[in-house]
């Protein structure tokens, strides 16, 4: 019988934690969730995709977060969220410190001007390479562009709330972690793009991420 020393060691390999919100507001589904589980499993350079849903709901979409960074270690975290009316991946640069919500979240609660972490600094840059995942999903024929805004409500929550997590030390030395937008899906309204098409952008935008541990320099425009 082989004897394990290390029985609750973690687990070898690598972890990419991709999560996608539920269906919120007149929407029935939410890509974002259909296309991180359309990529569980996985495997990216040595890498094995998790997916998991957070709930579309201020405070609760981080508690869960939090658990999952917890109980995967993952070293790397993308955040999948749906923005109707973006006709591209959105690659987000920065999560502010603010909730400001339009909109009901899923259980009724709509915070004006509230901070998302009382005390934490106004905002916090995503750390993933953005700019080498856009070229990898323009080459791939997938819509990209950078973002500069999450917009304020539970998505730019959770890209403030995931960093502040990785800044306190939550999740393996050097975990980095970031946020994408993605358009409606084919029937949700317009513009839409195939999920299909999503689904290969996010994935040749992991593979970009996992590959370039610093975000390479664009010529200016290229972002456009
Ligand atoms: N999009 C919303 C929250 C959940 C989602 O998929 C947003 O952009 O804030």
């Amino acid at each position: 019988m082989i004897h394990d020393p290390h029985p609750l060691s973690p687990r070898a390999e690598r972890v990419i934690l991709l999560t996608g919100f539920d269906p919120f507001g007149s929407d029935t589904l939410n890509p974002s969730w259909l296309i991180a589980q359309a990529l569980h499993g996985q495997r990216i350079a040595g890498h094995t995709v998790v997916a998991a849903q957070l709930p579309t709901v201020f405070g609760q979409s981080l508690h869960r977060l939090a658990a999952l960074v917890q109980a995967h270690q993952p070293v790397m975290t993308v955040c999948l969220g749906q923005a109707g009316g973006r006709g591209a991946l959105s690659m987000e640069r920065i999560g502010i410190n603010i909730n400001d919500a339009r909109i009901p979240d899923n259980t009724g609660m709509q915070p004006i001007d509230t901070p998302v972490v009382p005390e934490g600094p106004a905002a916090y840059f995503a750390s993933l390479p953005i700019k080498a995942m856009l070229r990898a999903v323009q080459r791939a024929g997938v819509p990209c562009e950078v973002s500069q805004t999450a917009g304020t409500f539970v998505c730019n929550h959770v890209l403030y709330g995931l960093m502040h997590l990785l800044a306190q030390g939550a999740g393996p030395a050097g975990a980095r972690g970031g946020f994408v937008h993605v358009p409606w899906a084919s029937g949700q309204g317009t513009p839409h793009l195939p999920l299909r098409d999503m689904v290969r952008g996010i994935h040749a935008a992991l593979w970009a991420a996992v590959l370039a541990p610093q975000d390479i320099a664009l010529q200016a425009g290229a972002t456009h």
